[in-house]
């Protein structure tokens, strides 16, 4: 029985402690959503105010892509699959040009994201 009760409390406080996390992972944000389909980014190219969150969804059946920003010191492997999202907040105006490393030759998987004031 004192087991039990131990065991309630701990899964309460696990509860108790996810639950912020997951209130915001839940909350709206204001991303600009390009998607990643047919080894393309759509759109290509875009242009957003400083701030802004721009979020990349591979919308592929199966195949991964990434979102290289080389000038800003990315990893080339940061792959992401099917249903998953890559996201990236633009603080600094300026002009960011990307590509999906291993299918830009290929492919012409390039992007450029210009961010204003
Ligand atoms: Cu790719």
């Amino acid at each position: 029985m004192r087991y039990l009760f131990k065991r309630m409390l701990t899964v309460m406080t696990a509860v108790a402690f996810s639950s912020p996390a997951l209130l915001l992972a839940g909350t709206p944000a204001e991303a600009v959503v390009i998607t990643v389909k047919d080894f393309h980014f759509e759109p290509a190219e875009i242009t957003v105010k400083v701030g802004t969150t721009v979020r990349w969804e591979n919308h592929e059946k199966r195949q991964y892509h990434n979102v290289y920003f080389e000038a800003l010191g990315d990893k080339q492997s940061d792959y992401f699959f099917p249903d998953e999202v890559r996201e990236r907040t633009f603080e600094t105006p300026g002009t960011y040009p990307y590509i999906c490393e291993p299918h830009h030759e290929s492919h012409k998987m390039r992007g450029v994201v210009h961010v204003v004031e």
